[in-house]
């Protein structure tokens, strides 16, 4: 069931299947994303890392899981660091933090929110530090009240400065070799409650940061955006095994540095799907090899507005063709007039139902 040439493999299940699954399948997993609306009511295992989303599933009525396994040949072992729960086979660690900002004090310099990323994110760099696990394929980021304001800042430019001060105090680049990631928001439950969280893979294995010739690189974005640029690559590309695994950032309605049609989800849609094969291509073209289509990945698709689901799902069908594979969930994107965000993983240890994993 299990493919042993292959270092990681991912797998989208529903929530039910991943409960139904043997004991020996569970013991190879690494760590699971859990996106639920009702997050704290799933009687989930505890010995393994989790990071529980709270967003709602738009496009089914059963919660999704994005479920990372190693490959068995070596016991996976759940272990904490720090607030970190974390698994780790040799080759791959998954970890999930999560830090609420009621922990933190504002001072003068630093708002608690941005406090409490940075906490976050020197946690993480020590832990690979430890580990001696150098390289973050992908991180998952999402937090309360992405787009609210506080201290005169919006939430997400706390956010940012908070992610580059820890890159920039474990010594790490800011541009460049940076990892894949995603930023997104959910509904803001009150200070007191958990308001961000991490979720990261890492390895031994230096990954290839992909850009997009249509955008600039993230990290160069000018200061409008707020004072520091984020620290994400627009793809990173992963030699595992045998294995070439693309982790595509969440790509958005951006050329340049611009958002383009701030009000047309439907536009939108086709700019980020552009955007999306200018990474593709880019990938190809690093591995000489046409490996990754529209066609053959697997989307995470992040939508405002419940209301736009199905000109989303529609324009994404008429590019991608009828074997779409896609989950859709409800999130507020980092910036105010972005309507959508898509999120895509490839490679062929990637799958998204318990029946293909039967298969193997
Ligand atoms: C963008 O292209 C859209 O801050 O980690 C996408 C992916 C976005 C990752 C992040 C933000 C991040 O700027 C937003």
């Amino acid at each position: 069931m299990i493919d042993k040439t292959c270092y990681l493999q991912g797998i989208k299940l529903p929530i039910s299947e991943y409960i139904n699954q043997s004991q020996d399948w569970k013991d190879c997993v690494l760590g699971i994303q859990c996106y639920a609306g009702d997050v704290l009511n799933r009687n989930l295992d505890k010995t393994v890392p989790i990071q529980c989303v709270p967003m709602m599933r738009l496009d089914d009525g059963d919660s999704i899981c994005d479920i990372w396994l190693s490959n068995g040949d070596v016991q996976v072992r759940s272990t904490q660091y720090d607030a970190i729960n974390y698994r780790y086979d040799g080759d791959v660690a998954f970890g999930v933090i999560t830090l609420s900002e009621a922990m933190f004090t504002a001072s003068t310099d630093k708002t608690s929110f941005q406090q409490a990323t940075e906490a976050a994110y020197n946690q993480i760099f020590s832990l690979l530090d430890l580990l001696s696990l150098p390289y973050l394929f992908r991180i998952r980021n999402y937090m309360a009240g992405i787009n609210d304001e506080s201290f005169g800042l919006e939430r997400y430019a706390q956010f940012n400065l908070g992610r580059q001060d820890a890159f920039l105090a474990h010594g790490r680049d800011i541009e460049g070799n940076v990892p894949a990631a995603c930023a997104l928001g959910f509904e803001s439950i009150g200070a007191e409650q958990n308001s961000l969280t991490i979720a990261f893979l890492a390895g031994r294995v230096m990954p290839k940061s992909i850009e997009n010739p249509r955008q600039i690189s993230a990290y160069q974005y000018p200061q409008q955006y707020g004072p520091r640029s984020p620290t994400f690559c627009r793809a990173s590309l992963v030699r595992l095994g045998v294995d070439d695994i693309l982790f595509l950032s969440g790509t958005a309605s951006i050329v340049g540095h611009e958002t383009l049609h701030p009000s047309d989800v439907v536009a939108q849609t086709r700019e980020t799907i552009e955007n999306i094969k200018a990474v593709l291509a880019e990938a190809n073209r690093q591995l000489k090899e046409t490996k990754f289509e529209l066609s053959t990945l697997h989307y995470t698709v992040y939508v405002r507005h419940h209301a736009d689901l199905d000109l989303i799902r529609n324009e994404l069908k008429r590019y991608v063709g009828d074997a779409l594979q896609a989950v859709y969930l409800q999130a507020n994107v980092c910036r105010q007039d972005l309507l959508v965000e898509i999120e895509a993983t490839a490679g062929h240890s990637v799958m998204i139902s318990a029946s293909r994993v039967e298969q193997n």
